[in-house]
């Protein structure tokens, strides 16, 4: 399958990361999606290419436009105020707050930005557009007949709301695509989040909507960051009642464990017949990841890729996590080539 890949991700560069109470080194680092583009390479997935550009008409299909226009201004802002430092919230409103306009721009961002992980900097805006337009490149080869694509994205997404960011995440690349490819006429979407997080954005953005089947399995928000967001009582709302799946797992599951909730998510995603399929691929679900704490294997993730291609449906891979930096790019193009091993006829609909 094609990688569509931005060499602009690298404008995202945050040095160090406040994670417990402590400065450390980041974890979201340009060199996650190096060391994942070298392997797409080392193991011959198939051609690299660059994205196109789409423009902000399909972000705002799925974001809030002030949100959008915030971002797109709000290092300027920052930095006329406070120089060239990352930019980091003042603020979060307090609850009963009245929602007022502000006129700093470090109260502004805690208006939008959900926890302290996620500082804009001054490449950020760039290197956001270009992960959305990997994903909607990826998404657009697929209407062209491609049956899977793989959108190597960085900055991830899958923490961006309908008007929030958070989580090393600012706008949702997988939420985009997903709505790209309604508006080009898929009938129905499912969007299957692996990533260890729960895929909280994207469970934001299509809650109430019965035409974009949202499915992740992920580490029990009890235990596990975003906290407040991915129980299994979640099932969307009015029009989207019953197609939200929420399938958290206790810290320590293993593959064995985490294999069939995915059983579970396939058949979700089987019956609700879905045109086309978009994965957050995210490789933090791995034994040795920094930050999670579930005991996936280089091997366990062929057969994720395996499973994933039996939906017989046309599939995007958008990247989302994946901290074990030694082991990322083996990890995440396990799934692809598991997937592009699998005896599976995928049927390919305009
Ligand atoms: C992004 B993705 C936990 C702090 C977590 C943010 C994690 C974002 C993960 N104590 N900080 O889903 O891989
Ligand atoms: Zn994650």
């Amino acid at each position: 399958m094609k990688t569509i890949f931005s060499a602009e991700h690298v404008l995202q560069d945050v040095k160090s990361e406040f994670y417990g109470g402590k400065w450390v080194d980041a974890f979201e680092i340009p060199r996650r999606a190096e060391l994942v583009l070298a392997e797409v390479k080392r193991a011959g997935l198939g051609p690299v290419i660059a994205q196109d550009s789409f423009g902000l008409a399909p972000v705002l299909a799925v974001h809030d436009a002030a949100f959008v226009h915030f971002l797109e201004g709000a290092w300027e802002a920052w930095k006329a105020e406070a120089g060239t430092i990352p930019a980091y919230p003042n603020i979060w409103p307090p609850r009963r707050s009245r929602m007022i306009p502000t006129v700093r721009p470090g109260a502004e961002l805690g208006r939008y930005v959900v926890d302290m992980s996620s500082p804009i900097l001054e490449g950020t805006w760039n290197a956001v557009r270009a992960a959305v337009d990997c994903a909607l490149t990826g998404a657009k080869l697929i209407n062209q007949g491609e049956t899977a694509a793989f959108a190597l994205c960085r900055p991830p997404g899958h923490h961006a709301g309908r008007d929030y960011f958070g989580g090393y995440c600012f706008l949702n690349n997988a939420a985009i695509a997903a709505q790209y490819f309604r508006d080009q006429g898929a009938s129905r979407v499912a969007v299957l989040d692996i990533d260890y997080h729960h895929g909280n954005g994207t469970q934001d953005i299509f809650y109430d909507r019965g035409d974009v089947l949202t499915v992740s399995i992920h580490g029990d928000p009890v235990q596990e960051y975003p906290y407040y967001i991915g129980f299994a009582d979640e099932i969307g709302e009015g029009a989207g009642q019953r197609t939200n799946l929420n399938l958290p797992l206790p810290w320590g599951s293993d593959y064995s464990v985490w294999n069939a909730a995915l059983d579970q998510a396939l058949e979700r995603i089987r019956a609700f017949a879905p045109d086309r399929l978009v994965v957050s691929l995210g490789v933090d679900t791995f034994k040795d990841d920094p930050i999670s704490h579930f005991r996936l294997k280089e091997q366990d993730y062929a057969q994720i890729g395996a499973r994933i291609a039996t939906v017989g449906v046309p599939v995007l891979f958008v990247m989302e996590g994946g901290y074990a930096i030694e082991a990322i790019g083996v990890n995440a193009v396990n799934v692809l080539r598991g997937f592009e091993a699998a005896p599976t006829q995928i049927a390919w609909t305009p």
